[in-house]
């Protein structure tokens, strides 16, 4: 399998007003394609190359002598997701299975659209806020850096990337404006939907039995 950079599901300025044309030609032409860049490179010195990249992100997570291709792999894979965790015309109530969910487990839409913007807002530093199913149960995350829910067995619902790089351009510091019309505007409900209900073939995915990437590779 190929690493490469996938296409934005939208034209560049399709976020607009809410995110500019600009933060998104250097956020996904310059951001992700470093990432994807870096990762091509580093994982052809293990031979990783026919790995798909949630593969090379599970087999060197929390291998030091892989960090850095680790960290390029999950922001390589990270990125792809968060765009599709966005649409044009999106955000607002959600619908169908995942709505239920909100109810069930986060205390309805009001409730998770305040938890998810605060870990957003509030997470310190470099990083990404989830929502994630967490065993049975719909959880709010955040992660720093480059990781990703995938190295730690959840199954990643939506995403919203807390990078200055994100959102320094439209918003400067106010990265609570950023994630607040996120969630108002552009989530994407019927990608989270899709991805609770292709959980089992996730799971069965990060469950097959692999051999790791170095015999004494140290955790
Ligand atoms: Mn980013």
């Amino acid at each position: 399998m190929q690493i490469t950079l996938p296409s934005l599901p939208y034209p560049y300025d399709a976020l607009e007003p809410f995110i500019s044309r600009v933060t998104m030609e250097v956020h996904h032409g310059k951001h992700h394609q470093a990432y994807v860049e870096k990762t091509k490179a580093l994982a052809k010195e293990v031979r990783l190359t026919e790995l798909p990249l949630g593969l090379i992100i599970q087999q060197t997570a929390g291998q030091e002598r892989h960090r850095a291709l680790f960290n390029n792999a999950a922001q390589a894979w990270n990125h792809a997701f968060f765009w599709r965790s966005l649409r044009p015309g999106g955000g607002g109530q959600p619908r169908g299975d995942i709505a239920e969910r909100i109810v069930r487990d986060l205390g309805g839409y009001d409730a998770f659209a305040a938890e998810f913007g605060a870990a957003a807002a509030g997470h310190f530093g470099s990083g990404w806020a989830w929502l994630v199913l967490d065993g049975n149960k719909l959880r709010v995350i955040t992660t720093a850096n480059a990781d990703t829910p995938i190295a730690h067995g959840q199954v990643p619902l939506l995403a919203i990337d807390v990078w200055e790089h994100a959102y320094y351009l439209d918003y400067q510091n106010q990265r609570v404006d950023y994630a607040t019309a996120i969630i108002k505007h552009l989530i994407n409900w019927e990608f989270a939907n899709r991805n609770l209900n292709r959980r089992h073939s996730t799971t069965s995915a990060v469950d097959h039995r692999l051999e790791p990437v170095r015999a004494h590779a140290t955790r």
